[in-house]
């Protein structure tokens, strides 16, 4: 039992129960305890904190073919019955997963057989209000009844100021070998122990009901639940910042948040007060280029990279400092959808981002990352022609490369979205021995604006003893009291030097694990002003700019014209366009051109060159893995090709869904049935990675005469996906203006022919080079 539970229990069973610990848990079943399911937990799914998702659909009778798990599509040779679905394997556990258990727990309030209120009254009637008759008045004394609806009334806790639409999920990290030479942190030191972390992914700007796959930059925060104490590392996946002191955040994020007359537009900086901001704001030039490329829709949490941008330091044993900026990189590479694509999806699926991360999940597809270093010494601060400091600059991986040091696995949806998600609080102050900050202005200023934001969201400072946020480590100290204190210590002695207390709390040496802030010299005159060594702000801009392949410099250039074109106030547009010819002339004349306005001569840095690992075509994977893939079928298909498609894709780890021109059993021509859990009215291209049509000349018949499946292949094609057809299918392709010897479409006699070359097209993500995209109707 960690140290509140045991705080908790002890100060009751003192007091209020007098030893009787079963009446104390009993009445308090919120002490925080390892979890067990209720005994009523194979009937009840909906009341049954910690069944795991698949076990509940069971019990729902929701079979596992509805939901897309690519177990659920039967052994090979037999195709399945949606109805009667083959029960899936249990995917394999994680490295960890039993470690991950142990990550703080969410709370029950599913304990017995009857409906009570919070005071565990039994409740008879929750139907209906008490009322002076059956037609009169409600009545005030109704207990019941004010209990329920103030709780409700309560529900909502403030959302984030920023990336209040955020998706967490459990995992482990495993150090690869012991990183004593530069960091003291225990979680660095061990290979063979597994630390328990909950992930946050998020958007920035959009409130908490906004849509996934807006353009922003996605928050990627990790808690760290080490023995020492919690590591939040608190990052984004983009590793530069619009600006360069905190005390600029307020007037970036209100500026780019809707405007505040009409609340317009959401969760989008497509408009004049966030590009009026941008234009004064030279600084914000590197991070420009980055928002507007692909990095700002990503494909899935699972193909993004994440970064803590600011430098920090690692301290050794020996009181050693090295600075050290911290990455992790996706094991499926990073991969974007295109910008038609992330739109339609914010109407069609909103929660895409989300459903992808636990549908993987959910399948035993568990994402995995690295965690790596820049490490650089001290005396190198300055040595980058830009400052360490600056958090609009990266260190090219030319220069420093990124050693990797550790793995992090994903494997644990939560259970509960409010009690894990929406309570997680990060903050920069939470850190171990080991780790420590330096001096970025940025970075201090977080270091304040975290805690002050946990304190308004959770309206006290008691939000480190909620079950998601709270150490694996012991605590121990003399803080007390507060809205919603769950532990005090127990006894008269609350005060620190003290010589009453029976077992007192005292100070740890560094040798006993205590944290000794780094000695870092410091001296000067108190200033408002910025160094001169953050002067540059548009070097890295064209780095980054210059480091795009063809079609990410397209993409860059288009999200300037969509973005500034909605725009109305022409100084605005001017000034930004002038601030592109600093960056590259190429990129200021087309988009200056498309807004009809010429940019002044600039003075671009053509020094710079390209640095690598920007562009995200440096990244591709060739493996089909972790992709979500459309098979297109009607009534007739033809099942061997679907089954050999379907194993091939299985079996590489990718999921795959049948879409038929009606939802159901699909009746194949060989008189079995095929399962398709979705159709075209219910499933759409933009929620898959590639899409297959098997042949079969009644189901070619059938999509033939269906408009929604001739707009799913064009659509897939529009967008640059892998297409790929079986036998007659071709013939659909034919239909739908697609040719066989269009780059990334595989046609074959067979699905078993197809396969491999199919798979093979999927582990390139995207055809860029297929020009006829732009032919396709949206
Ligand atoms: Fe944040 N940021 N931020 N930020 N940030 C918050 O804290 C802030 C910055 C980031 O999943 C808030 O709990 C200031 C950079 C993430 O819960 C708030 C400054 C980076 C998350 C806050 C920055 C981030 C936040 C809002 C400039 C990338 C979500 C709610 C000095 C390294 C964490 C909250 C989660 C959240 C302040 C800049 C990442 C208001 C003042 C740079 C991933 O405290």
């Amino acid at each position: 039992m960690d140290i509140f539970g045991y705080v908790y229990s002890y100060v009751f069973l003192q007091l209020l129960d007098k030893g009787d610990s079963n009446v104390a848990k009993k009445r308090w079943s919120f002490i925080p305890k390892p979890q067990e399911p209720p005994a009523h937990a194979d009937t009840n799914p909906e009341s049954t904190p910690g069944m795991s998702r698949r076990t509940m659909l069971k019990a729902m009778g929701v079979s596992a073919g509805a939901i897309g798990l690519p177990h659920a599509l039967g052994t090979p040779g037999i195709p399945v019955q949606q109805t009667d679905p083959v029960t899936p394997p249990t995917p394999p556990p994680a490295a960890g997963a039993a470690d991950a258990q142990q990550a703080p727990q969410i709370v029950s309030v599913a304990d017995g057989e009857f409906l009570t209120t919070n005071t565990g009254l039994r409740i008879s009637d929750d139907q209906n209000t008490l009322k002076a008759g059956e037609r009169g008045p409600s009545l005030l004394e109704d207990f019941h009844f004010r209990e329920k609806m103030t709780h409700f009334d309560h529900e909502r806790i403030p959302e984030r100021v920023v990336h209040a639409r955020g998706t967490g999920i459990h995992g482990v990290f495993q150090v690869y070998e012991p990183m004593t030479q530069y960091t003291r942190a225990a979680f660095l030191q061990d290979p063979s122990v597994e630390t328990p972390v909950f992930v946050r992914f998020s958007t920035v700007n959009g409130s908490r009901g906004s849509a996934d796959t807006v353009r922003d930059a996605r928050g990627f925060a990790t808690k760290f639940y080490t023995t020492e104490g919690i590591f939040d590392l608190v990052g984004n996946n983009i590793p530069v910042f619009f600006i360069q002191d905190a005390i600029k955040f307020p007037d970036l994020v209100h500026s780019f948040k809707p405007e505040p007359d009409y609340e317009i537009p959401q969760a989008s900086t497509a408009h004049d007060t966030f590009w009026d901001f941008i234009s004064l704001t030279p600084e914000s030039m590197h991070m420009i280029m980055w928002i507007m490329s692909d990095r700002a829709i990503p494909r899935s949490f699972r193909m993004m990279e994440g970064f803590g941008v600011h430098t920090f330091r690692l301290v050794n044993d020996q009181g050693q400092s090295t600075f050290v900026k911290f990455h992790w990189k996706p094991k499926l590479g990073v991969h974007s959808l295109v910008w038609d694509e992330a739109n339609e999806l914010a109407g069609r699926d909103p929660d895409f981002h989300r459903r992808d991360l636990y549908e993987m999940v959910d399948s035993g597809i568990f994402p995995e990352y690295e965690l790596g270093f820049q490490l650089v010494p001290e005396s190198d601060e300055l040595a980058y022609g830009f400052d360490l400091l600056d958090p609009t600059k990266i260190i090219p991986e030319d220069q420093v490369p990124v050693t990797p040091v550790g793995k992090m696995t994903l494997n644990r949806p939560p259970v509960n979205f409010f009690m894990e998600t929406e309570q997680a609080a990060f903050h920069l102050g939470h850190i171990v021995p080991g780790i420590d900050f330096s001096n970025d202005p940025l970075l201090q200023g977080r270091l304040f604006s975290y805690l002050d934001t946990q304190i308004n969201r959770f309206n006290g400072t008691n939000f480190q003893q909620l079950p998601i946020n709270q150490t694996k480590a012991p605590v121990n100290n003399y803080q007390q009291d507060g809205y919603m204190r769950i532990a005090n210590r127990p006894g008269k002695v609350n005060y620190e030097p003290n010589s009453m207390d029976a077992t007192p709390a005292r100070e740890a040496k560094p040798e006993e694990g205590g944290f000794v802030t780094y000695p870092a010299p410091t001296e000067g005159t108190k200033v408002r002003s910025r160094s001169e060594t953050f002067g540059d702000h548009y070097s890295q801009a064209t780095l980054f700019y210059n480091s795009m392949s063809a079609p990410e410099k397209q993409h860059i250039t288009q999200a300037l014209q969509f973005e500034l074109g909605r725009v109305k106030n022409t100084d605005v547009q001017q000034r930004m366009v002038d601030h592109l010819a600093n960056i590259d002339e190429q990129l200021a004349t087309d988009v200056g051109g498309f807004l009809a306005l010429s940019p002044k001569a600039g003075k671009p840095n053509t020094g710079v060159g390209k640095a690598k690992a920007l562009s995200q075509l440096e990244t591709i994977k060739d493996t089909p893995e972790g992709r979500k893939i459309a098979i297109l079928a009607g009534d007739g298909v033809d099942a061997a090709d679907v089954k050999a498609v379907q194993d091939a894709l299985l079996n590489a780890k990718a999921v795959v869904e049948v879409v038929g021109t009606h939802q159901g059993a699909l009746k194949a021509a060989d008189g079995s049935d095929v399962p398709a859990p979705f159709s075209v009215l219910t499933a759409k291209s933009v929620m898959y990675d590639a899409v297959f049509v098997p042949g079969g000349a009644d189901s070619i018949a059938a999509l033939s005469s269906n408009a929604d499946a001739v707009h799913f292949v064009q659509e897939a094609f529009k967008h640059y996906k892998p297409v790929g057809a079986a036998g007659d299918g071709a013939d659909f392709l034919d239909k739908a203006a697609i040719k066989a010897d269009d780059p990334g479409v595989v046609v074959a006699n067979t699905g078993s022919a197809a396969a491999d070359p199919f798979l093979a097209a999927i582990g390139k993500h995207r055809f860029w080079d297929r020009e006829r995209s732009a032919l396709m109707p949206a």
